[in-house]
């Protein structure tokens, strides 16, 4: 029942005949039924970077040694510090932005910067133009970072010249930063991943979004609570949209940033490394974290206290 997003019958059908082209079916036989046949068959191309995950390779630090650097002049948000895996082998990857809240500077969320980027993704955490920035300011800067790190990316002279692939573009945040990443994903369909982590945002109505959406939420955060914040943006997604709510027990409002337990950061980060590969690399291999029998187990232990999805995918 859980995690066979290739059989299912149901929202969507990735084998179809009629779009196997010669070359798929070539390397269906050579290859036999893998992540990458399956998705050249759905003519969605995948961006397959790292080995085979496994539960105690997702909860701690991934593969690709990581730098960073600070960027020098940010161009329409207040500063920003680019994360990238070192190795320059195996072309680009997807880039994600990382917002922090209310008040809140780039230390709030950075432990998200090296940890991601060691899981083959180029990350740049942001510090807002002023730190009292609404949620739809955040969006925008948010972008801009997204915007300026791919162009960056472009220039031979950056350090990371050459690691970040600008059409796949994700947005995280925390708080005021994840009605941000909520406000930014509903104005930009072409991002292909949000997680919003202990979201705030006046605006409780996201009935328009499209791009997969991972809320992550803090179950007695009394400054967002999940009643009037987090579930309400959940509750308005479309039943079609890829979508997910993973609400940690116990616990407040920081429950996502840089001073949360490293028991929580090792949950955190292996569904955000997953769905991160999911939808921004179209990696099917991580299926198995967000709906099958880890994610199962995960569920039955002691750490979250609800989790809410539209699996399979
Ligand atoms: O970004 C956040 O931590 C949201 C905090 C909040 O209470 O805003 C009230 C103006």
């Amino acid at each position: 029942m859980f995690g066979n997003s290739f059989t299912s019958p149901t929202k969507k059908s990735i084998m179809t005949h009629t779009t196997h082209s010669k070359f798929s079916r070539l390397l269906q036989v050579s290859l036999g039924v893998s992540a990458l046949a399956l998705s050249l068959a759905a003519g969605a191309q995948s961006y397959v970077h790292g080995p085979d995950p496994t539960t105690a390779a997702l909860e701690t630090t991934g593969p690709y040694a990581v730098s960073n650097t600070k960027i020098a002049a940010p161009s329409g948000y207040g500063g920003g510090t680019v994360y990238y895996p070192t190795t320059n082998t195996e072309g680009a990857f997807a880039v994600v932005s990382v917002t922090p809240g209310f008040t809140e500077k780039q230390s709030a969320i950075n432990w998200l910067g090296p940890l991601l980027a060691s899981h083959g993704f180029v990350v740049v955490t942001i510090d807002t133009k002023t730190a009292l920035d609404a949620p739809s300011s955040r969006a925008k800067q948010m972008i801009a970072a997204l915007k300026q790190v791919s162009g960056l990316s472009a220039n031979s002279t950056s350090p990371f010249a050459g690691r970040v692939d600008g059409t796949r573009q994700a947005v995280m945040g925390h708080s005021m930063g994840g009605g941000g990443s909520l406000d930014a994903a509903r104005d930009n369909p072409t991002l292909k991943a949000s997680i919003p982590m202990a979201p705030w945002e006046t605006v409780k109505n996201y009935s328009t979004m499209t791009v997969p959406t991972l809320i992550v939420s803090c179950e007695s955060d009394t400054i967002a609570p999940v009643a009037s914040h987090a579930n309400k943006f959940y509750d308005s997604f479309t039943p079609t949209l890829n979508k997910a709510l993973l609400e940690m027990k116990g616990v407040g409002h920081s429950c996502t940033n840089s001073t949360t337990s490293a028991a929580l950061k090792a949950v955190i980060g292996k569904y955000s490394i997953s769905w991160l590969k999911r939808f921004a690399d179209n990696d099917n291999r991580y299926s198995d974290f967000l709906c099958g029998a880890s994610h199962q187990a995960d569920v039955s232990g002691s750490l979250i206290s609800t989790y809410k999805e539209n699996c399979p995918y």
